[in-house]
Formats: C-alpha cells, sequence, structure tokens
C-alpha cells in the first residue's frame, strides 16, 4: 500500500450548539432520522407506489418493508451502529432498499458512483474504513464483484462482499434477510450518508450529511418544485449523486408523496420510453446530457408531454442552450447550482425565463449565508466577481477525516470556501463565472477557462467548448480549446474561431494557442465534462 502520509482528523465536524439550536427553532432541522422519515411516509401513503424499477413496482409499504427486512439481515450479519459501508449500486429499487436499510441499522452508507473504478473506490473505502460494499455482479459490462474483490483485498477492514444479482463466491445482497426487531437508537444529528465529493482536483473526499440536515435539504428542495403525491421524478444520473438523491431527487419526491422511477441510464433511448411509460413530471440532468435530451426530443416518437419540470445542474449551462430546452422539450426549465457539500441555489418558478436561463438562481434556504469575497478574504464590490464561501443549515462543517484539508477549506467561522467563482446579482441571483482554479496560466498572462469556453460557445460551428492548460517549455502553459462541431456548419478551424474572438474585441493573449475537434468529450461520474480525462488525452504520448 502507499505510504504517503494521510489527512486524519475527526470523523464528523458538527455544527456549534449555538447554531444547531438556531437551525432546530426555525423549524430547518426536525429530529427526524431518514429510516423514520420512510416509516412515516408508509403510514402516510401506504398503497402508492414509491418506486419504480424495470418491472418491479413497489408500494411505499413494501418499500418500508424490504427495508426493514434488510435491516434486519445486516445486523444479524454484525453490522453495528456507525459501521460505514460502501455502496457502489445502479439505479434499481436495491439501491433505495439499502440506503433506507443501513441508515435504520445506523450504519452509514458511502455512496460512490456506478463509474467508479479501482483508484476512486479502494481510496474510499480505506479512508471510510468501511467494513462491507454492496455491489451489482456486473454492470454497464463492467464487473464489479471482481474490483469489489480487489478492493477487499487491499483493504483489511472490508470484510463482507454483498452482491445483488448473481453472488458468484460472496454473499447475495437477497439472502441478507431476517424477521425485523428491534432497531438500534439513530441520533438525528449524527451522519446519515457519506457522499462522495465532486472535486476535479486530488482523490475525491468524503462529505458528512446528518439526518437533521439532508432531510431538510430534500424537503425544502420538493417545496422550491412545487412536488406532490401527483409526482412522478425520473431519476436519470447516478442516484448516489446529491443531485438526484435530494435536490429533490428520490428523497424529495418520496417525502412529498409522489413517485421515483429509477432509469437505468439517462440517455434519451433509456430515459424517453420511460418518460412516456410512466408519466413522468420531472427530472434532472447535467448540461451535456440536457444538450441531447434537446437534440433528440424533435425526432423522439415518444410521448413526453407529461414532463412539466426539467432541473439542469452540476455544472455552466450555456444560456443558448437554456432557451432551446421549454420550447424543445415542451417543460419549464430550472437551473440548480449546488454541491455534496451543501448550498443549493435554485431559479424559481416565477423568476422571469431571461434570469432562469442566465442565472444559477438564489440559495435554497433564508438562512443560507454568502460571502463573495477577494484573493484576500475581502468582501468584493456589490456585483463583482469573487471567490462563493458558504454556511448554513445545511452545508458540511468539515470534510470526514480530512483535518488538514479543512484547516483550508473552511474559515475559523465555519464558512466554506467553495472555490467557484460567482456574481451576486441585485435580486440575490447568483451567477457562475468558473472555477478559482481553472485558468491558464500563459507566460505570466491568467486566462479564465470559463471566459473563453463562454466566448467560443458563440461561434456558430461550435456545440460544446472546453479550455484547459497544456504544459509548454516556454511560456509555461499553453492555452488549448478542445470544442465538438456544432453541425451543419462542419468542424471549426483555429484561423475562423481567432477571428471570431477578435471580432467579439476579445484580447489576444486569450486567444486559444491550440485548437482540437473532438467527435465528443469524456465525461466524469456523473456525466459533468471532465477535463482532468481531457489532459490526460491530450498530453499522453501517442500509441
Ligand atoms: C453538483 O455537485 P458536485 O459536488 O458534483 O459538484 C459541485 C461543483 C460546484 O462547486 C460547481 O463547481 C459545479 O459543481 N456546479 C456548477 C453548477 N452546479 C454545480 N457550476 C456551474 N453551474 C452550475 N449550475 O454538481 C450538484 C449537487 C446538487 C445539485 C446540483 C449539482
Amino acid at each position: 500500500m502507499t505510504a504517503a502520509p494521510r489527512d486524519t482528523g475527526p470523523a464528523f465536524t458538527p455544527w456549534p450548539a449555538e447554531d444547531a439550536r438556531r437551525h432546530r427553532d426555525r423549524g430547518h432541522w426536525r429530529g427526524a432520522a431518514l429510516g423514520d422519515l420512510l416509516r412515516a411516509w408508509a403510514a402516510r401513503s401506504g398503497e402508492h407506489t414509491a418506486l419504480v424499477s424495470g418491472d418491479l413496482r413497489l408500494t411505499y409499504a413494501e418499500l418500508d418493508r424490504r427495508a426493514d427486512v434488510l435491516a434486519a439481515g445486516l445486523l444479524a450479519l454484525g453490522i453495528a451502529p456507525g459501521d460505514r459501508v460502501l455502496v457502489q449500486l445502479p439505479n434499481t429499487a436495491d439501491f433505495a432498499v439499502v440506503l433506507f436499510a443501513l441508515t435504520r441499522c445506523a450504519a452509514i452508507p458511502v455512496l460512490t458512483l456506478p463509474a467508479h473504478r479501482r483508484s476512486e473506490i479502494a481510496h474510499l473505502a480505506e479512508l471510510s474504513g468501511a467494513v462491507a460494499c454492496v455491489v451489482p455482479d456486473r454492470h454497464a459490462g463492467f464487473d464489479h464483484r471482481g474490483l469489489a474483490a480487489e478492493v477487499a483485498a487491499r483493504v483489511p477492514t472490508l470484510r463482507h462482499i454483498l452482491v445483488a444479482g448473481d453472488p458468484g463466491p460472496f454473499t447475495a445482497l437477497h439472502d441478507i434477510a431476517a424477521d425485523p426487531g428491534p432497531l438500534p437508537a439513530v441520533n438525528p444529528a449524527d451522519p446519515a450518508v457519506l457522499l462522495v465529493s465532486g472535486g476535479t482536483t486530488g482523490k475525491p473526499k468524503l462529505i458528512p450529511r446528518t439526518h437533521d440536515d439532508y432531510a431538510y435539504n430534500a424537503r425544502a428542495s420538493a417545496e422550491v418544485c412545487g412536488l406532490g403525491p401527483q409526482d412522478v421524478y425520473l431519476a436519470a444520473l447516478p442516484a448516489a449523486h446529491n443531485f438526484p438523491l435530494a435536490c429533490p431527487g428520490l428523497l424529495g419526491v418520496l417525502g412529498a408523496g409522489g413517485t421515483a422511477v429509477m432509469a437505468p441510464a439517462p440517455s434519451p433511448d433509456v430515459a424517453f420510453p420511460l418518460v412516456e411509460r410512466e408519466r413522468v413530471t420531472v427530472t434532472a440532468l447535467v448540461p451535456p446530457m440536457a444538450r441531447l435530451w434537446t437534440e433528440y426530443a424533435e425526432w423522439a416518437p415518444e410521448d413526453l408531454s407529461s414532463l412539466r419540470l426539467l432541473q439542469v445542474g452540476g455544472a455552466k449551462l450555456d444560456a443558448d442552450l437554456a432557451r432551446r430546452i421549454p420550447p424543445a422539450l415542451g417543460c419549464a426549465l430550472q437551473q440548480v447550482f449546488g454541491m455534496a457539500e451543501g448550498l443549493l441555489s435554485y431559479t424559481r418558478p416565477e423568476d422571469p425565463p431571461e434570469t432562469v436561463a442566465t442565472t444559477q438562481g438564489r440559495p435554497l434556504s433564508p438562512d443560507d449565508e454568502i460571502r463573495v469575497l477577494d484573493r484576500d478574504g475581502v468582501p468584493v464590490e456589490p456585483g463583482a466577481v469573487g471567490e462563493l464561501w458558504t454556511r448554513g443549515p445545511y452545508t458540511l462543517r468539515g470534510y470526514y477525516r480530512a483535518a488538514r484539508h479543512n484547516a483550508d477549506a473552511f474559515s475559523p467561522d465555519g464558512y466554506y470556501r467553495t472555490g467557484d467563482l460567482v456574481r451576486l446579482l441585485p435580486t440575490g441571483h447568483l451567477v457562475v463565472e468558473g472555477r478559482v482554479k481553472d485558468v491558464v496560466n500563459r507566460g505570466g498572462e491568467n486566462v479564465s477557462a470559463a471566459e473563453l469556453e463562454e466566448h467560443l460557445l458563440t461561434h456558430p460551428a461550435v456545440a460544446q467548448a472546453a479550455v484547459v492548460a497544456l504544459p509548454d517549455e516556454t511560456l509555461g502553459e499553453l492555452v488549448c480549446a478542445v470544442v465538438t462541431a456544432a453541425p451543419p456548419a462542419g468542424p471549426p478551424r483555429l484561423k475562423d474561431v481567432k477571428a471570431h474572438l477578435a471580432e467579439r474585441g476579445l484580447a489576444d493573449f486569450m486567444h486559444p494557442d491550440r485548437l482540437v475537434v473532438l467527435e465528443s468529450l469524456p465525461l466524469t461520474a456523473v456525466g459533468k465534462i471532465s477535463k482532468r480525462e481531457l489532459v490526460l488525452r491530450l498530453t499522453e504520448p501517442a500509441g
């Protein structure tokens, strides 16, 4: 194993007592564990369909019962309160049953994504000290049992491999069952889940989300989206990601008494038939997938008329695409700027269309606190670009076992440093202007990747754009624009792109040194454009 010094520190940094009291007094934190919430929802909506996954349909009562049976089985297996359990499941009913069962055992699911591979899974298993993992046998052509076995051989805490599907030499998830009995006490102020950070630099970190804060996250999000029992939410993005899980996602729609439909993939060929069959009303996508949906909708034979709201977030949504979404899909658009760490910002139904197209909304909670600071930690002029710092009733106070990193990522008074560059408009709406670190240092001049990308997207032959730094002996870094072509204009050429940028008044030093046209851009585990992967591809020796 690696001998690199490990960042350690507390597993969980609670809110100061005074803040916690305020969040309770204000009615945000209601003192219910996620497992108890499901029980209450089952008492309220017992016979209503809670979950649809393939041909399986589960009522609230059935989901509640399955969670109890699995929880009893997990306790019998020796899963103890506080134990971490790695969960790597695709969007199926099992995902929801496992999530609720683990939280009922007071165990903490570590919510990894199906696209994570050995380096992430081994790191997360080690960091969390997981005692078990729950994986599918195979998914999307990948052997998850093999990966789990490899990780278990390296991480000594990992004692159990539970498999949804054919268990091979391991334990079948569906054999873990026992008569429901007494469950351990769960403290709603303790972590309910560990989310994986979406950070683009370094190894992923773990984000403790408490029952109290996560329940508020989902409930308040459901209110902003106006979710009710008639709503059918399509979990199209991987359900372990905060967006489809709790913004409002699976947890929000169940809390509202509606139905969640688990989609095996977010692509139109898989999702459109589900929208038609289940009369889906709401779903959430990342921008590259929203683009595909918009393009395919025109030709799709499926009836998408049940859709009333498409949420788009996770990366900057180009304003032009934003304007095309409502007419193409026949539904309202909502921009969502969020992070696994907490803070969520939503455009609201009452916002004017241009505000929805050009801003990333305003914070979810009246008690979200926002600071926009310059490099020295001084507030910028109103309306100017600065780094976003935030604290509030559902934003973490510390990453899991990361004392060294936490010292940098939080102010002494508990603000989380997001690394995002934003502008705060007088209306309270936020406009995301890029990442603090996403700049190319071209011979001492700083080129903002996000700013150049916005200009590139105005070129008629450019469909998608990602600006990355490439190493260069003379200048240190070169500006490389990687784009996909917008039909029917044909592939753009560097010469034309530069002329276009000059026409827009962009300084010469901001112009790309190289233009690479690709068929498609590589994506992260949740489907955002992956610059890390792009740079790897562009700098790897050919062949
Ligand atoms: C969501 O969460 P993460 O943890 O995968 O990624 C968070 C980061 C943000 O810090 C920001 O850099 C970027 O993703 N981001 C956006 C954005 N939404 C997220 N950048 C520009 N515009 C947006 N609308 O991605 C996430 C979590 C919950 C809801 C929605 C997204």
